[in-house]
């Protein structure tokens, strides 16, 4: 009986702890770069719950951490999975939402030596995202393409240099949700 007890907990524990997160293309994961830079206890935490918020990823304090920088996952720990892709193609994603919470999302290129956003806009933008008061999600909040720009002006060419962005805000929840995907345009 104890057994099934604790079985059962540790299955509900893992439901509830579920928030979201990209599931392809494959996204920057925590590994020893990521524990070296933000400690262990923010590689536990993602571990414990990939799809949590950054909220609950704990830093620190280093200055080579930021957790709102793709999650605190490091370039160096994610070097076998760069996506080649082309200017001007389309890319699909994936998302899991086992827990919706309402509010803005987007996808962005973003230059990851200044954490800002490359090429001027969004190439995707929500104004409202993962609404937990619809009976069902509309089918782009877990599937959903972006454009990659055609004009890269040379940028994005260096493995690390840059990511495709996936963000999302839940506005009551007050839970932000990063996934970073590493490519090189060629
Ligand atoms: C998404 O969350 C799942 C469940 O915790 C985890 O196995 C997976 O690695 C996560 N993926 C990303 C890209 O964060
Ligand atoms: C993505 O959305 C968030 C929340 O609205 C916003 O703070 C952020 O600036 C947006 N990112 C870009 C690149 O516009
Ligand atoms: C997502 O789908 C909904 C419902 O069809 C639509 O209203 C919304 O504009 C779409 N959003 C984006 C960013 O494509
Ligand atoms: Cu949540």
């Amino acid at each position: 009986m104890y057994t099934s007890t604790f079985i059962s907990t540790a299955l509900f524990a893992a439901t509830v702890l579920a928030h979201g997160n990209i599931t392809s293309p494959p996204a920057r994961q925590p590994g020893p770069a990521m524990a070296q830079a933000c400690g262990a206890a923010s590689v536990s935490a993602i571990l414990a719950d990939g799809t949590g918020p950054l909220e609950n990823i704990p830093s620190n304090g280093s200055p080579n951490c930021n957790i709102f920088l793709c999650k605190g996952a490091q370039f160096a720990d994610n070097a076998a999975l760069v996506q080649t892709l082309s200017p001007g193609s389309v890319v699909p994603f994936t998302a899991e939402l086992p827990i919706p919470h309402e509010g803005p999302a987007n996808v962005s290129i973003v230059d990851t030596a200044t954490n800002s956003i490359l090429f001027g806009v969004p190439l995707l933008e929500f104004d409202s995202y993962a609404d937990e008061n619809l009976a069902v999600l509309p089918a782009n909040n877990t599937a959903f393409e972006v454009t990659l720009p055609t004009a890269t002006g040379g940028r994005c060419e260096t493995p690390g240099e840059c990511v495709l962005q996936w963000f999302w805000f839940g506005t009551n929840a007050g839970q932000t949700y990063e996934n970073c995907v590493d490519f090189v345009f060629a």
